[in-house]
């Protein structure tokens, strides 16, 4: 096509970023830098899950491949690209990964002024169901970041890492499926972006995502309802059976935050990790998941709480501390913030 040939006024992710920088006249370059590293990963992980089939790269645990190598697991490979593409941008200091129980402070060499915290692979205890011999399910695979500038400009320390979620310069994740999407906020907007794989770049698909003010939709792990807190499971059973006369809410859970939070963002609706019984604090960690979900949430319009405060208030104590979570279009989380402020 003639028309197709000219499609080079594209807004790729490079040009984005580097548009977005270019309206902070102090920058350096240094974010985008560190961003297009974050990019080369999640472009890495998807032509390896296309070259070699997810099947040869997940491996069993402890099995040895053709070569006599031990194969590496999903969620290993995955934090490697990463810990890898991050440091060798020059431009972070600390990094938390999921996978890791210490923070990495990175050699002195190849420090910059960015913190990074990562979920390499969210989902990894949903993974092994998704994937039997020969057949694949990469909707598994997904992986979610925030960034952080470095508080001062001396030596590296943990606090540097545990700073408030409104603290964050930029969030996003990463999903690849049948087609790679890189959903990502700066600080103002979110944009979607779906990578051509012929030219290997990040093209912008999904340009200002705005989630609906209210949605029909709500996400949640039932099973875990005999633990649940009243305001939770109050506001579970009016999507069931509303008292205002509107239709009852559709349940939709994939139990893999990336998925649930996406659909969350472009049709509307509530994400929850709620605190029960048995854990008071929820599952999901506070750096690598909830932040940048909410940060997300927030900058397409919508709110994240936690079932004390907005979420991104909250300043975490420990690098993989946990916090319930309620995060969505804005007219639902308003709901739940109102059941658990009639609690006190
Ligand atoms: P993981 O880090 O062990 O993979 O757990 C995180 C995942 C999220 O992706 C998802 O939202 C949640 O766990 C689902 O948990 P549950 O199976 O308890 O519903
Ligand atoms: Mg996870």
């Amino acid at each position: 096509h003639a028309a197709e040939a000219h499609m080079t006024d594209l807004m790729t992710i490079t040009r984005f970023v580097l548009n977005e920088q270019s309206k902070h006249p102090e920058s350096r370059g240094d974010f985008s830098i560190l961003l297009s590293h974050i990019v080369l990963g999640c472009k890495f992980v998807c032509a390896a899950v296309n070259k070699a089939g997810l099947a040869k790269l997940i491996g069993l645990a402890g099995e040895t491949n053709v070569q006599g190598e031990e194969q590496k697991k999903l969620d290993v490979l995955s934090n490697d690209v990463f810990v890898k593409a991050l440091v060798s941008s020059g431009r972070t200091s600390i990094l938390v990964s999921e996978e890791d129980e210490e923070a990495t402070f990175v050699d002195p060499a190849l420090r910059g002024r960015y913190c990074v915290v990562f979920d390499p692979l969210d989902g990894s205890s949903n993974i092994d169901c998704g994937v039997s011999i020969g057949t694949v399910r990469p909707l598994h695979l997904k992986h979610i970041f925030g960034i952080y500038m470095m508080k001062a400009n001396e030596e590296p320390h943990l606090e540097d890492v545990l700073q408030p979620g409104k603290n964050m310069l930029a969030a996003g994740y990463c999903m690849y499926g049948s087609s790679c999407t890189f959903v990502l906020s700066t600080g103002s907007g979110v944009n979607g972006f779906t990578l051509d794989p012929s030219l290997g770049e990040f093209i912008m698909t999904h340009p200002d995502i705005k989630i609906p003010k209210k949605g029909k939709i709500y996400s949640v792990n039932e099973g875990n309802a005999k633990n649940w807190d009243t305001p939770t499971a109050k506001y579970v059973e009016r999507c069931k059976y509303p008292q205002d006369g509107s239709s009852p809410k559709s349940l939709r859970y994939i139990g893999s935050m990336v998925a649930d939070v996406h659909r969350t963002l472009l049709y509307g609706g509530i994400f929850m990790y709620p605190a029960d019984k048995k854990s008071p604090s929820g599952k999901l960690r506070v750096l690598y998941e909830v932040f940048p979900m909410s940060f997300l949430m927030e900058q397409a319009g919508g709110q994240a709480f936690t079932g004390k405060e907005r979420a991104l208030d909250l300043v975490p104590k420990k690098i993989h501390e946990r916090s319930p979570i309620f995060l969505g279009s804005y007219d639902d989380v308003e709901e739940i913030k109102v059941l658990y402020a009639a609690e006190e």
